[in-house]
């Protein structure tokens, strides 16, 4: 069970939910896992991407563009998703003089029948955390049918983006939770409550002048 606590994400922001495995093949980036599941490109050759120092410890990607009006493509594929399901994507990144941002957006056939896309900020910042949750659709998709979806980052701008712990998972409401993180909330306002109303004790030791 994980609680969201970001009201920039939408309806589904402040509801206790469970999520499923996570579905990106290679997407902490360790061992040799971006070789094995990623691909990038460009269109001018000046965009590449190497290991790096991961978020904590391990390893993360690290996305270079030396051009500045290119546009670096890097991507995975391999999933697939049931036509209906409430996606959450997650991921960190950390920015170095990126002059651009980057743009992650959802392809294939469980991205068709809505728009589906997140941005990334550019300039320079440390570790970041970003979530977007979206319907895989499909086209026309009776409900549960299979569709594959890839996940593409389009990186613009000379710079460097580095990208760890990507993750997209289907979720869906958990009431259990709910109830519980409610009460555990009730429960800690009243402590506060009490903590701040308590009377002073009577006997409590100063110390007197001698
Ligand atoms: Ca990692």
């Amino acid at each position: 069970m994980v609680l969201s606590g970001c009201a920039a994400f939408g309806a589904f922001a402040q509801v206790a939910e469970k999520a499923g495995p996570n579905l990106v093949p290679g997407g902490d980036f360790e061992g040799d896992a971006l070789s094995k599941h990623w691909k990038w490109n460009d269109n001018k050759g000046t965009f590449a991407v190497q290991a790096a120092p991961g978020r904590n410890g391990g390893q993360a990607a690290a996305l270079k563009s030396t051009g500045t009006s290119d546009r670096g493509k890097f991507y995975v594929t391999g999933m697939t998703v049931p036509a209906g399901a409430a996606l959450r994507v997650s991921l960190w990144a950390k920015c170095e003089n990126l002059q651009g941002g980057t743009w992650v957006n959802y392809e294939g056939p469980a991205s068709e029948g809505g728009s589906a896309k997140f941005d990334l900020a550019g300039g320079s910042s440390d570790w970041t955390y970003y979530e977007h949750r979206w319907i895989a659709k499909g086209k026309n998709a009776a409900p549960g049918t299979p569709l594959k979806l890839e996940i593409w980052f389009y990186v613009y701008g000379r710079g460097t983006l580095t990208l760890d712990e990507i993750e997209c998972r289907a979720i869906e409401p958990d009431a259990e939770g709910a109830a519980k993180h409610a009460a555990a909330q009730a429960l800690a306002f009243a402590k506060t409550v009490s903590a701040a109303t308590a009377p002073r004790p009577r006997n409590s030791r100063r110390s007197r002048p001698p």
